[in-house]
């Protein structure tokens, strides 16, 4: 990691302007399978003050999981909304309520997850343990997505829409991340379109 997590914390950094939101989901809802719910929750948002100005295509992704699980519809979107990090994350939490998201087990199957991946650049290091060790409750806000950059379902959507995007921490640009992803990483990702 170079000098920029340290020189821009809580501020935004020049490596991204974009408010990018990862959307995901393995579990069926009322709207339907999970690109029904995808599809649904991205015309909710507006309702909630939230423009939807890029999209990415849909993904199915294999499951990053300790737990055995069905293979997940992924993808990315660029929003505009005038809110603060925090405030817009609790929207996006209320939005996943309203598609019967239930917090049962971290990493676990969910009808829909939406992860603030990238505010502006900001960096809100994250503290303490994640992933699963890091047990069930709430997690503080971090930026980027702490796991963004090792993610194959969050990176080849983000990239889709921002080609030229890099890490707010690292300057790295998603190409190389990408570059970067263990051997097989990319082995049953599937591109599904719009
Ligand atoms: N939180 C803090 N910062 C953020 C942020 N930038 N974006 C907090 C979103 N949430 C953030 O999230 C855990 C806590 O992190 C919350 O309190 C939130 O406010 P969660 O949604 O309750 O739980 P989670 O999603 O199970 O945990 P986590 O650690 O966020 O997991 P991830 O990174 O979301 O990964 N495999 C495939 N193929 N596709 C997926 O979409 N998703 C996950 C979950 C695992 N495997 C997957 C996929
Ligand atoms: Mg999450």
């Amino acid at each position: 990691m170079n000098g920029l997590a340290t020189r821009e914390i809580g501020r935004p950094s020049a490596a991204s302007t974009k408010v990018l939101v990862g959307l995901g989901g393995n579990l069926a809802t009322a709207a339907g399978g999970p690109r029904q719910t995808i599809e649904a929750a991205l015309q909710m948002m507006p309702a909630f003050g939230i423009r939807v100005c890029e999209r990415a295509p849909l993904y199915r992704t294999p499951a990053l999981s300790t737990y055995v699980q069905q293979k997940y519809v992924n993808t990315v979107v660029e929003i505009e909304s005038a809110l603060p990090p925090a405030t817009l994350l609790g929207l996006l939490h209320r939005i996943e309520v309203l598609f019967e998201r239930v917090r049962r087990d971290r990493w676990g199957p969910r009808t829909l997850d939406l992860d603030l991946l990238d505010y502006r650049g900001m960096v809100i290091p994250a503290v303490g343990p994640r992933g699963p060790e890091a047990g069930v409750g709430p997690l503080p806000l971090a930026l980027p997505h702490p796991g963004l950059a090792e993610r194959a379902f969050a990176l080849l959507p983000l990239r889709d829409i921002v080609p030229g995007w890099r890490h707010p921490m690292t300057g790295e640009s998603v190409e190389t991340l990408i570059g970067r992803l263990p051997a097989g990483a990319l082995r049953e990702v599937e591109r599904l379109g719009s």
